[in-house]
């Protein structure tokens, strides 16, 4: 069953991968067993290879390290196990640097429903690296959003959500929108697809999420009501920790929730609004 916030996409003639078979592509790297880069997007078959050779690029080049071993799946999707939807809106927090972008994080979640006990375990979760060891997990933790307590099975792979992609039309729609305010780069656009599908599964009520990439200090926090909030520091530059948290309603079904995120396929095919920046104040 998909929730209320799903709609089911027609076969418009604007939406050319309705029209052709659908793949999803899927690839992730690691450098000694440990989780360097991954990726998802959904295709057509004539753009199948060239997405594999980036992501193969991707992985070999990644700022984290070259991996040492990497998979590459692919699956066709079925037409009718196809949903659609529409990305959240977009909204940046100016915040001066990462410790006012975390506080300004935990006082986002808080109004969102979380617990203040789960937003500061999770928060230092993420902090000192949410894998055993310290480490960055593959996928993300399942938090329940009064608790606390983290419901993902492995806590180094985590929960991955895949199986999500764009269509050509809202791709390029959502690049031009994006470029009028600087924000035109492979992790925003990720991000939001990424975002979209999180908060489209049944039981999520928000998501924390700063990259691990060192050069990339943005992160963000998403509601059902509020969309994408992105803060420009959420760590500082040079840090390899970070990661993503699911945060989910109590008494949430769990194994619906994985299988949504990790099977459902989701093809979005509007873009929500850009809202003007907001300065943060403590
Ligand atoms: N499902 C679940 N967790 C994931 C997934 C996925 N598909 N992909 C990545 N993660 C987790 C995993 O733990 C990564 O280590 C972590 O998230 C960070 O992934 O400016 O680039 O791809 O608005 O490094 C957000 C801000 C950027 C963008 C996020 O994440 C902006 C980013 P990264
Ligand atoms: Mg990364």
């Amino acid at each position: 069953m998909l929730s209320p916030r799903l709609t089911t996409l027609f076969l418009r003639d604007s939406l050319r991968p309705m029209k052709e078979a659908i793949y999803s592509i899927r690839m992730h790297a690691s450098q000694n067993s440990n989780h360097v880069s991954g990726a998802e997007r959904l295709c057509n078959k004539a753009d199948l290879q060239e997405l594999a050779a980036a992501m193969v690029s991707r992985a070999l080049n990644h700022s984290k390290g070259s991996a040492d071993s990497l998979r590459i799946s692919v699956d066709r999707v079925k037409a009718e196990d196809v949903a659609g939807g529409s990305l959240p809106d977009i909204t940046t927090i100016e915040v001066s640097d990462y410790e006012q972008g975390r506080r300004a994080a935990s006082g986002m979640l808080l109004e969102f429903g979380v617990s203040s006990e789960a937003v500061k375990t999770t928060l230092e979760a993420l902090a000192r690296g949410a894998a055993p060891g310290g480490l960055a997990m593959r996928g993300a933790m399942l938090v329940d959003a009064i608790t606390g307590e983290r419901l993902e099975q492995d806590q180094a792979r985590g929960v991955r959500a895949t199986r999500m992609g764009l269509t050509a039309e809202a791709e390029s729609t959502l690049r031009a929108a994006l470029q009028g305010c600087g924000l035109d780069n492979v992790h925003v656009r990720e991000a939001l697809v990424l975002a979209a599908k999180v908060l489209a599964a049944p039981g999520v009520i928000a998501e924390l999420c700063w990259s691990d990439d060192p050069e990339y200090t943005a992160g963000y926090v998403t509601s059902p009501e509020r969309g994408y909030l992105r803060f420009p520091h959420l760590k500082p530059l040079g840090e390899t920790k970070g990661g993503r948290a699911f945060f989910l309603s109590p008494g949430a079904d769990i194994e619906r929730v994985i299988s949504f995120l990790e099977s459902q396929v989701m093809l979005f095919d509007g873009i929500g609004k850009l809202h003007p920046d907001i300065k943060w104040e403590d």
